[in-house]
Formats: structure tokens, sequence, C-alpha cells
């Protein structure tokens, strides 16, 4: 079903909680029960919900069960992220990773909760669940975003194992990559890329994640967008949150999923406010759009959803209602 007709089916069929427009009302309901969030007279939102980049369905599901089980969506996001962390399959995120091109896996990641905090890790070795690790440096330190070897020794102090990330997978790809060494990013390079994740709990609350090895072959030392809060990831648990994929130095520079977050602070719905940060970076003089892909996912308050891109071939999982679905997103490039 599509995204517009499932909100709109969903105000005629919901049958859950209704809760009025009020979302401290929500806080105020009893969270075990599935919540519906009235985001206005006609539109109806069932709660709760979990939105990611890419197909990944495990990952959502995951986080679904955390959320029914009474979690927050601080937890859903760690816990649906860490699954393709830990997913070898998955070349992009965690242990499996595609490494620099120096044969190092280095991974980048944050998250953020309701009230603003975020903790962040960049270059990151050794460690499988860089998400987890951007938790513990947003709840256990007075910083906000560790680095490199920093980053690792805080990890082993707080109990993560120091593991070797390169699969054999990952270093065939690699060894075959260094035959031609010839660095361009590569548009949807794989359909489960970045792992950016986003949920609204039962009581209303949103939190978001984002965690990645970033660009394949990248140079050492080179950090994309995904841990740099407001870039990869943004959330404002007033408004809405937002995740981004694709070429991160695009991302960068236009501080997308803050953009986004703005964007939907001044009425846009997520839909339109995911749009209007693409054309942000294809509408930049000389923009070389053509060549490389960004991709964001956004929810607002109301639980409305928007994703959008540049090519084709983007698109974004939810996880909703019973429902776990990939949708397409619509993108910009049309021929
Ligand atoms: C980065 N944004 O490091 C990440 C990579 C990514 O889809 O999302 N790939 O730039």
């Amino acid at each position: 079903m599509k995204r517009r007709n499932f909100i709109k089916n969903a105000a005629l069929t919901s049958a859950g909680l209704a809760i009025g427009n009020s979302l401290n009302n929500c806080a105020d309901s009893n969270p075990k029960e599935n919540a519906t969030i009235s985001a206005n007279s006609t539109v109806e939102v069932k709660l709760p919900l979990v939105i990611a980049t890419w197909d990944v369905k495990n990952a959502t599901a995951r986080a679904m069960e955390v959320l029914q089980s009474g979690g927050n969506a601080l937890d859903a996001v760690e816990q649906g992220c860490m699954v393709e962390e830990a997913d070898i399959k998955n070349s992009s995120v965690g242990k499996g990773g595609l490494p620099d091109r120096d044969g190092n896996v280095t991974l980048d990641a944050c998250i953020m909760d309701k009230h603003g905090n975020c903790g962040s890790v960049v270059y990151l070795q050794n460690i499988t669940h860089a998400v987890s690790v951007a938790r513990k440096v947003m709840e256990d330190t007075p910083h906000v975003m560790l680095a490199g070897e920093g980053a690792k020794q805080f990890a082993i102090s707080k109990g993560f194992q120091e593991e070797n990330l390169l699969t054999e997978s990952s270093k065939e790809a690699w060894e075959e990559w260094k035959i031609k060494s010839e660095y361009k990013p590569i548009i949807n390079i794989e359909n489960h890329d970045t792992i950016g994740m986003l949920a609204i709990d039962k009581n209303g609350d949103i939190s978001g994640a984002c965690t990645t090895s970033g660009l394949a072959y990248k140079m050492q030392g080179r950090v994309g967008d995904s841990p740099i809060i407001g870039s990869g990831l943004f959330v404002d648990n007033e408004i809405g949150g937002c995740v981004a994929t694709g070429l991160g130095e695009e991302v960068v520079k236009t501080v997308g999923s803050f953009l986004v977050v703005e964007l939907m602070r001044q009425g846009k719905s997520p839909q339109q406010a995911c749009e209007e940060a693409i054309s942000r970076i294809v509408n930049k003089p000389n923009s070389d759009y053509k060549n490389f892909q960004v991709g964001y996912i956004a929810v607002n308050k109301k639980g409305e959803t928007g994703s959008y891109s540049i090519h084709q071939w983007f698109s974004m999982t939810k996880f909703q209602d019973g429902n776990n679905e990939q949708i397409q997103s619509d993108y910009y490039v049309k021929s």
C-alpha cells in the first residue's frame, strides 16, 4: 500500500486508542496500550513506529520488538542498528564493512535522544557495535564525540570486545579494488547501506541513530556525515527527526538532517522537507549530483513520514501497525 494511502486509511480504520492533539496527553496514557496520535482532525497515526534507511526489515523488526515490549525509542534505535552492525553480509556497516584504501575498517556512528542529548564516535576501529559506543559517549562522558584510538580505548574500558572487522569477502573486494585503485563514489552501492533509524515510542517520544563503515575505499582518516550531529542525524522531540545516507560530504555541506528538521519546524511535511533538502544539494551551482546519491528519511511529531533521494532505488523500511515494509523513495533525477 502506498504511504499516503496508508495514512489516509489509518484515519478511516484506526482502532487504536485515540489520544487527541496533545502529546502530553499521549505521555500520560497507559504506555502498554498501542497509541494513536491524532495528528489533525483527519489523520491518525498508530504508534509505536520505526523507520530506517534502505531495506533493513530485520533491523526494524528488532526495534519494534523493543518498543512493543515497553522499551523506549532510544533502546529501539540502538538495538535495531546493532542488527545491521553484526550482519557480516552488510558491507557498509559494522563487522564486514568495506575498508578504506589502506585496508582499515573504520566506523562512524551517532545517537540522539528525546532530550536532545547525543553521542558519537568517529574513525572507530575493531569494535563492532559503534552505535552502542556512541550511546556510552552520550551517557557516560561529558563529551559528545570521541575519535579513533581514544574512542576504542573508551569502548574497551566499557567492556566492548576488540575484534577484526575485516571479513574475508571484504578483504577480497578490497584486493580486487586495489588493482585499479580507482576512487569514485558509487550510487546505491548496494541496497542496504548506512543504516539510519528513527523511532517514536508509545509515549510519542522520538530518538534516532546512524551507523556506517562510511564510503568504501575512502582516504585513511576520512569521516563522513553519519556521526556528525545535524548532518547524518538530527532529532528534536518537539518537531521530528531525520537521517541521511549517501555521499556524506554533500550532506555535511548542507547540514542536511538539521535542515530537514528545521523545515518541518517551519511547517513542511516530512516529505516536503526531504525534497527541499535534496533540492539544496542539486541546485548548487556546478553540482555534480548526477554522479552521487543522497537520501533522507524523516518523521515528524505527528508520526507522518517522508523520504526522498537524488537517484532512484533509495528506499525506506517502515514498521508500523504490524506492517514491516520496504517503501521505494521518490527521487529527483527522473531521466
Ligand atoms: C558516509 N553517508 O560515510 C555515509 C555513507 C553512506 O550510503 O551513507 N552510504 O558518507
